[in-house]
């Protein structure tokens, strides 16, 4: 009988990794189940209820992040649990402690759900018990959920990034081994253009990207937009500093830092707009956010030279 098609599970195993990361990996990818059914099923809406940001809280984001909470915290498997919902991090009790640290955007673009738009779950995982006073490089692992019109995973456990897509019986099985990004590619998904009436540096890059015939690829979640420049393997993303964001509006550890590593997993690179690569940005605090410049190497070169 021919071998069936390598599942999540299999690449794990595959991978060496210690158990129990493979198992906090299996965990997350069991919880993407439940959400991406989730999303299908939920009712819709506004609960009146705002996240630390001071940002509407749909039905939905309340059910990821309590799923996700409750789940992880007694899995056994972390050590502390940081939500991009929350202000603290959440508390591990002494009989469920684990090995990992994981930081977490339950629901990331969750303005685009009533659209019904791409959005996804992000997840970067840390070994030890802390996450602050770290840089992204000490990431064991990043993870995103997208949920389209199919779920995939994106995944890097430092060994490359990779593509797995979820199927009717509810397997992840592997869709892209070695997702590359190559040098170049003329796409460009330009987070908060509107920075431009102020940003002369951002106005003129946004020129630049118009005279030299780049294709526009941006949908306003973080998620889709990455996984374009992953999927189609160029391009580049951006959410630049503004006068309203100074440093942006793109969150360090629960945004930034994973999907930054899932680039350059890829062969990307990631950077804040001025050459200080996105991974070596120290954790100083749970809210702290970064201008954020990822996709083909070139592209972020000439993106850092008019910025710069
Ligand atoms: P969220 O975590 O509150 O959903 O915000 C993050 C999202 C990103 O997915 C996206 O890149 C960005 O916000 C777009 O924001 P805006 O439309 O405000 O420019
Ligand atoms: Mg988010």
């Amino acid at each position: 009988m021919e071998p069936g098609p390598l599942t999540l599970h299999d690449y794990l195993y595959e991978s060496k990794i210690e158990n129990d990361l493979r198992y906090l990996i299996d965990t997350i990818a069991r919880i993407g189940k439940q959400i991406s059914y989730r999303i299908k099923s939920v009712e819709l809406g506004v609960t009146g209820t705002q996240n630390v940001f001071g940002e509407d809280q749909k039905t939905l984001d309340v059910y990821t992040n309590d799923l996700v909470k409750n789940i992880l915290m007694k899995s056994g498997l972390v050590s502390m649990l940081v939500s991009e919902e929350e202000d603290k991090a959440i508390e591990i009790s002494d009989e469920y402690f684990g090995k990992y640290a994981v930081c977490f955007d339950p629901l990331d673009g969750s303005s685009l759900i009533d659209v019904n738009f791409a959005i996804g779950s992000i997840f970067s995982v840390y070994k030890g018990d802390s996450v602050l006073g770290r840089t992204g490089d000490e990431q064991v692992a990043a993870l995103y959920i997208m949920y389209g019109p199919r779920t995939t995973l994106v995944l890097t456990v430092k060994q490359g990034t990779h593509e797995f897509i979820l199927n009717d019986v509810g397997e992840y099985h592997l869709s892209r081994r070695g997702v590359k990004i190559e040098k170049e590619g003329k796409i460009f998904g330009p987070g908060d253009i509107k920075a431009c009436s102020i940003n002369k540096k951002y106005n003129e890059l946004m020129r630049y990207w118009l005279k030299n015939k780049y294709k526009l690829r941006y949908s306003g979640g973080m998620v889709p937009d990455i996984n374009h420049v992953l999927m189609k393997g160029k391009g580049l993303f951006t959410y630049p500093s503004s006068k309203d964001n100074p440093n942006g509006k793109l969150r360090v550890l629960f945004e930034c830092h994973p999907m930054a590593l899932l680039v350059e997993q890829a062969g990307g690179k990631a950077t804040d707009g001025t050459g200080k690569r996105i991974l070596e940005i120290e954790n100083k605090k749970l809210d702290q956010r970064t201008p954020i410049y990822v996709g083909s190497e070139k592209e972020i070169e000439k993106a850092e030279e008019i910025m710069g």
